[in-house]
């Protein structure tokens, strides 16, 4: 195994996930079966072949959801308190097994390894929220019309739950799902993304462990490997009645398309083109941090990462120079390494978009402040590590309107009032998050107003990525319209009744209705 991986305890950490070479879902008691060709997963860290996963074939598909409804049926039963009780039991072994978890997620997909942690973070932080949940499925009660009635709503599990989910947040987008969807009493199959196979077996090997050891049935976390054709299999699946795909607004378009056509539900987290509003009254100091490791962040391959900065004409040349400065402190290498700011991207794909974008940006007319490139040498072998780029624009440019995954951020400049700044910050087709660096409250409260920002996410005075479980996540427009994760979004995961019962001995109608025999 590559040096890089054993000077950064990768092999200690795979072994303690039971995670192998080449990984099948054959076995029993996984809730995995995948017996089909074998996938491999590179790691952009250093080029290495980190192990190898079968892919889902159509027959092993059936297994797969029969298990999972046949699970539902009995999971379903349980109170949810007590599904609560083994998602807390889970919680348990995510907290003990975070460092190997975090390391695998930074060696897999790229991310620093700070952020692999804080990735793993958020999957304790939704999971000990859903425990409390699964305490408070509440529905509301109403009075009725009618004398001796009363009426009702009651939230009942949905089924079995599709996720399907993104390279970038290779293990926390799984578990925002997942932990809500098991207290709600649903059955879960997960495709993750092809990019990043391992993560997913680690992460399923921890779930159908504590499931079958606390005696839950057989099913309740079920994992599908492969690339889109096995994500198809669930879309078009009538036995599916909800599809959470977070992913790219071109994938997340087809999926809507196919389940909207069986008439089963969506969650969609898409796309985002995140932009940041800076005012005169703007604090730039915190400015250049929210918006560096908003732009720079997870090698900008956030759907929450900074592609735009607003900054007003005032204040234009200040917060250039001062983020321009600040881009050239940033390190870049192994995420492993924790001097390291910025590890690689994904893939050598992604590195051909973020030098399109770049190409693109001077075609249209912008000019690069910070020069972007692909690094080359030692310890860049894989061929994924770029330079964040910084590129003067037009909001108007096609490639602006575009959401590239790479750290390349676009300077946009705004005279006037600050209606002007909104209007380019919602002038694009995505509004996932977006953010506004004042310290005028009027300001602030016109950027929240409801004639402010248009997106799902609306911060002021912190950058566009980082948002808390806690809240409802997601976005409008390309960006899906769906929310996972906090707040109420725990309700798509369930259907809700509503219950009349008729307490006299009479049968009075709705609405005055005289039917007399
Ligand atoms: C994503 O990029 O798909 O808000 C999720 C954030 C993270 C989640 C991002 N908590 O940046």
């Amino acid at each position: 195994m590559a040096t890089v991986a054993s000077s950064f305890g990768i092999e200690e950490a795979l072994k303690e996930l039971g995670v192998n070479e080449t990984n099948n879902g054959t076995s029993t008691g996984k809730n995995w079966f995948s017996s089909g060709e074998e996938i491999a997963s590179y790691s952009p860290v250093d080029g290495k072949l980190i192990g190898k996963v079968s892919a889902t074939t159509k027959e092993d598909y059936e297994k797969v959801i029969t298990t999972a409804t046949e699970g539902f049926k009995e999971w379903r039963q349980l109170p949810a308190p007590q599904r609560g009780e083994i998602v807390r039991k889970f919680n348990d072994e995510l907290r003990r097994l975070k460092e190997p978890l975090g390391k695998l997620v930074s060696y897999e997909m790229g991310k620093s390894y700070q952020e692999g942690l804080g990735e793993v973070q958020e999957m304790i932080d939704i999971c000990d929220f859903a425990v409390g949940l699964s305490r408070q499925l509440h529905g509301l009660t109403m009075h009725s019309e009618r004398p001796g009635h009363r009426m009702y709503e009651q939230y009942h599990p949905l089924g079995v739950v599709g996720i399907i989910s993104a390279f970038n947040f290779p293990v926390a987008v799984w578990s925002w799902n997942t932990a809500l969807a098991w207290v709600c009493g649903d059955a879960c199959i997960w495709k993750g993304s092809e990019k990043t196979p391992l993560t997913s077996v680690a992460c399923q090997n921890i779930a159908a462990r504590v499931f079958s050891e606390n005696g839950a049935p057989e099913g309740i976390s079920c994992l599908i490997t492969g690339d889109y054709t096995v994500g198809e299999m669930m879309t078009k699946d009538e036995r599916v009645p909800l599809i959470s795909a977070t992913g790219s607004t071109r994938m997340g378009k087809i999926v809507a398309k196919k389940v909207a056509g069986r008439l089963g539900k969506t969650l969609l987290e898409l796309g985002g083109n995140n932009a940041i509003i800076v005012t005169p009254d703007a604090d730039i100091k915190n400015t250049v941090i929210g918006a560096v490791f908003g732009a720079v962040g997870t090698c900008g391959q956030r759907c929450t990462s900074t592609r735009r900065l607003i900054v007003h004409e005032d204040v234009y040349d200040k917060v250039k120079d001062a983020i321009v400065d600040a881009y050239q402190q940033i390190k870049i290498g192994n995420p492993l390494d924790e001097n390291n700011h910025v590890g690689p991207l994904i893939d050598k794909d992604a590195v051909k978009n973020y030098q399109n974008a770049l190409d693109k940006v001077v075609e249209e007319g912008g000019n690069i402040l910070v020069e972007g490139g692909v690094l080359e040498g030692e310890g860049y072998e894989s061929g994924c590590y770029v330079k964040p780029a910084i590129a003067e624009a037009k909001n108007e440019f096609e490639i602006v309107q575009h959401e590239t995954f790479a750290p390349v951020l676009y300077l946009l400049k705004y005279s006037g009032d600050l209606e002007n700044a909104i209007e380019i910050q919602n002038g694009v087709r995505q509004g996932l998050s977006s953010a506004i660096m004042t310290n005028n409250l009027r300001e602030a409260e016109r950027f929240l107003s409801v004639a402010g920002s248009d997106c799902g996410i609306a911060n002021v005075n912190i950058g566009t990525s980082g948002a808390e479980i806690g809240g409802a996540f997601g976005g409008e427009k390309e960006t899906g319209g769906g929310r996972e994760s906090g707040s109420d979004a725990w309700k798509i995961y369930m259907r809700r009744q509503t219950n009349t019962i008729n307490y006299t001995t009479e049968l009075p109608l709705a609405q005055g209705i005289k039917f007399d025999l």
